[in-house]
């Protein structure tokens, strides 16, 4: 898993990964040159204004609109960056969320501190829970009598995910406010107890990935982790079969 990081970014493994590594590096090439400008900008005040060669302060404000032209660049650039790179981006992963049939629906829980994975089973139907029906072995109080809940996966820190396929995630917690933060993906999604909160992924490389809590929830937050795998299609398949279902 150390291998996905390294000096610069861990490496992009979702599709919408790639577009946030451009926004990033337009951002930070543009603060480099910026700065460099700057720099270079500075170093030439000092020499022309040095105190032999300029005596005499010159308190007279320059009212030349020219004067400004940096600040404009600057402002148009950002105005740029919000509304043409990071708007789409975000409205992409917030609003292009993929319906059901096509997706991969999972249910994510984070509690004090594990992360429950459940999946729906082979009739696509995620069984009822109740909160009385909580314990340590039926974590998300799943029904018994609830026929759909039959063929239910519940998965405690293992989140098992198909490659190039879009998965809809629905988000919730049982205590506290947590927060999934897969960075090989670049999604970070607070889980607030009473909110199913949906988000979706698509894994474009298969591995192992970590899944952390980026929200401090509790003296065990350091340990809050699960691992994210990401497999074929057949190899999710299988390992959803191989999988106790229900409760
Ligand atoms: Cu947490």
């Amino acid at each position: 898993m150390n291998s996905n990081y390294g000096w610069w970014l861990p490496v992009a493994a979702s599709s919408y990964a790639g577009r946030i590594d451009g926004s990033l590096a337009i951002l930070h090439w543009a603060m480099v040159i910026i700065f460099g400008l700057w720099a270079v900008y500075m170093a030439y005040c000092l020499i022309r204004y040095r105190s032999s060669a300029s005596p005499r302060a010159d308190y007279h404000f320059t009212e030349s609109m020219k004067a400004l032209t940096p600040d404009v660049v600057i402002l148009v650039f950002e105005v740029w960056l919000i509304f043409f790179v990071g708007v789409p981006i975000w409205a992409h992963i917030r609003e292009d969320l993929p319906k059901p049939p096509e997706a991969v629906t999972v249910g994510v829980t984070a509690e004090q501190f594990a992360w429950t994975a459940h999946y729906p089973g082979a009739d696509g139907q995620f069984g009822k829970q109740d909160i009385r029906l909580v314990n340590a072995g039926n974590p998300l109080g799943l029904d018994p009598a609830d026929t759909a809940g039959q063929d239910d996966v519940v998965s405690v820190n293992t989140l098992v995910l198909p490659v190039g396929k879009r998965v809809l995630i629905n988000l919730s917690a049982k205590d506290v406010i947590h927060s999934f933060f897969v960075p090989e993906f670049r999604i970070k999604q607070d889980a607030v107890p009473g909110m199913r909160i949906k988000l979706w992924v698509e894994p474009t490389l298969e591995g192992k990935f970590e899944l952390g809590c980026a929200q401090l929830c509790g003296t065990g937050h350091y340990r809050m982790r699960a691992d994210v795998l990401v497999k074929s299609a057949e190899e999710y398949q299988k390992w959803l079969d191989a999988q106790k279902k229900g409760i």
